[in-house]
């Protein structure tokens, strides 16, 4: 693999500590929850936290949607700090063990940090196949621009040759985003982004669509996209249409068309590119081989990033994707190590 320099992908989101456990289907019930949910915890859910670690048999694992998706670039490049994260967490030991967790994965970690907060934490409710996630962000959600604007790491911002927000950030600093997206556009780099959940097309339309002209690379899954399609009045319900429409929506910068990619679980990666659709196989998992389905999205990113940050082809960044998602749903959470095998 060729040399990639330190600092090549700049990445920026919530900080998260999962705390994931198996429970009975009707547990989401009872908290009328879906069993493939994303969502912002409100204060009828705190007492959920409370319960998986008091009833549940919980693992904590290193999550949150881009550090995720870094730390499996970073397995797959094997060359350390090529992506560095920008979050915010608090100052007790979760931090320390997600700084820790992240930074053994060879990710350049600069958090913000916030001592009056906690860090973030979300709880992920495994059902067989699905999972349901429930964001407490906490000191996630106190990252400011402030800190895009100390030296070191406005260094990094205006040397990074790719930059990657989710679209869940847009709950938290949408100036932030802004900052990246027209660092990149002045220095022509591609800006990419994550339609992330529902909830994000649904309640932060506007500041998602406020970032969309600047967006070179969007990713998103079959529910997300179709979410964001009912809210831009897309009047369709088709896949190949909406994401030939994205493809279509304001673009500022003309050097290069949007690409657009859309995950549909086991049925085939689409990808949209000027006027052409193409579709990529994803071959099913054995039953016996599905540990969770936690970062499984994240991980596709994170693939297709190691691959695009080489200047490979969109074949191969789809291709590597699906790979590092098959590799993650067979380990729980978005665990990493060990040699990475790209068939
Ligand atoms: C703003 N929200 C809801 C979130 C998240 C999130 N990461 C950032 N912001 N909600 C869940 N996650 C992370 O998604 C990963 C699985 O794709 C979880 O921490 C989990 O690691």
């Amino acid at each position: 693999m060729a040399h990639l320099r330190k600092g090549t992908l700049l990445g920026m989101g919530n900080p998260l500590l999962d705390i994931s456990a198996v429970v009975e289907p009707e547990y989401l019930v009872k908290h009328n929850l879906g069993p493939d949910d994303a969502i912002l915890a409100e204060d009828k859910h705190k007492e959920i936290f409370v319960q998986l670690q008091e009833k549940y048999k919980v693992e904590y694992i290193a999550g949150g949607s881009v550090q995720n998706s870094l730390r499996v670039c970073q397995w797959i490049i094997n060359q350390p700090n090529v992506a560095v994260f920008f979050g915010c967490v608090g100052e007790e030991k979760y931090a320390k063990i997600l700084q820790e967790q992240a930074e053994k994965d060879g990710v350049d970690v600069r958090y913000q940090k916030r001592k009056e907060h906690e860090t973030g934490k979300c709880a992920v409710l495994v059902t067989g196949k699905h999972r349901s996630l429930i964001a407490d962000l906490s000191a996630a959600n106190h990252f400011s621009e402030d800190h895009l604007k100390i030296e070191e790491n406005f260094k990094i911002m205006t040397n990074a040759d790719f930059y990657y927000v989710s679209g869940f950030f847009l709950t938290v600093s949408p100036p932030s985003i802004l900052t990246f997206a027209k660092t990149a556009l002045e220095r022509n780099k591609p800006f990419i982004m994550n339609l992330s959940a529902p909830f994000i097309s649904q309640f932060f339309k506007e500041r998602l669509m406020e970032a969309m002209p600047y967006i070179d690379i969007l990713f998103g899954n079959e529910t997300e996209a179709l979410t964001f399609a009912t809210e831009q009045n897309f009047e369709t319900k088709n896949l190949k249409e909406i994401g030939q429409k994205m493809t279509k929506l304001k673009k500022l910068n003309s050097n290069r068309p949007r690409v657009v990619v859309l995950t549909q679980g086991h049925n085939p990666v689409l990808l949209f590119e000027n006027d052409t659709i193409r579709e990529f196989p994803v071959l099913e998992l054995k039953e016996s081989d599905i540990v969770d389905t936690n970062g499984a999205g994240d991980a596709f990113v994170g693939g297709f990033l190691a691959q695009l940050i080489q200047n490979n082809s969109y074949e191969e960044c789809i291709k590597c994707g699906i790979c590092a998602a098959r590799a993650i749903i067979k380990r729980s959470g978005c665990s990493v190590g060990g040699d990475f095998e790209f068939s």
